[in-house]
């Protein structure tokens, strides 16, 4: 429990450090206004449920009402009824217990919320100087997973990087980069100012496209961030030209 003030603004920052479960996070009773993405804002968007893969963070802003009460914050599992959240109360509010398991499965993720938040700051608009197309590989059976075309990223500092995930797999992938911000910029080959951030998830047979500007020389993991994908196999780097 979390107490909060009648009429209060919360901000709440949410983050899926789980390893292998995408949540989507419920706010019940109380509208909320999704103000950023890993930590990147967005231009507010109104909703009570917002989806987050593995990594992935969310700023919702929350207006509690001046009548006060108890306010169970959810966060339903991907396709099965588990549950977990916390519940913010105004002082002298009651609050009943909830089960761990709700009347029915959580959401299954998709890119519908992703294909409509748009980054406040975004990329400034240029061509890319390098792209590279990429697949998201592997099946359940066996357990191994790949990403071809992913085992020579190499960049030189100053491009401006695109590149075109196609998921060919049954399985969503969460792909995240270390050491930048990317901005979305296609869904399935149609292009849009979408958010700036630095895990996007790629539901099965789709497509994203990201666009990063090279601007911190290293040797950056490049990676599925559902950690059993990333241990067989969907594991690469974003290398700069010249860094050992
Ligand atoms: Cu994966």
């Amino acid at each position: 429990m979390v107490q909060v003030d009648r009429s209060g603004t919360i901000r709440l920052r949410i983050i899926n450090g789980a390893t292998a479960t995408a949540f989507t996070v419920d706010l019940g009773a109380l509208e909320g206004t999704l103000i950023a993405v890993d930590g990147q804002p967005v231009v507010p968007m109104s909703g009570r449920q917002f989806p987050m893969a593995m990594a992935q963070r969310v700023d919702v802003r929350l207006q509690i009402p001046s009548q006060g009460g108890s306010f169970p914050i959810l966060a339903l599992r991907e396709g099965a009824p588990e549950r977990t959240g916390i519940v913010l109360a105004t002082a002298g509010a009651t609050i009943g217990r909830l089960s761990v398991s709700g009347d029915q499965a959580g959401p299954i993720l998709d890119n519908v919320l992703e294909a409509g938040l748009r980054a406040t700051a975004p990329l400034a608009q240029r061509p890319a100087d390098r792209t590279f197309a990429i697949d998201l590989a592997g099946s359940m059976q066996g357990y191994a997973w790949s990403m071809p075309g992913a085992e020579a990223i190499e960049v030189r500092k100053g491009q401006r990087v695109e590149i075109t995930m196609r998921n060919v797999s049954m399985m969503a992938h969460p792909m995240h980069l270390h050491g930048h911000h990317f901005q979305v910029v296609a869904l399935d080959g149609r292009r849009f100012a979408g958010p700036v951030r630095d895990t996007v998830l790629v539901p099965p047979m789709r497509t994203v496209t990201l666009a990063v500007d090279a601007n911190n020389p290293g040797r950056w993991a490049f990676h599925c961030h559902h950690l059993y994908h990333m241990a067989s196999g969907m594991m690469a780097t974003f290398t700069y030209e010249g860094v050992a």
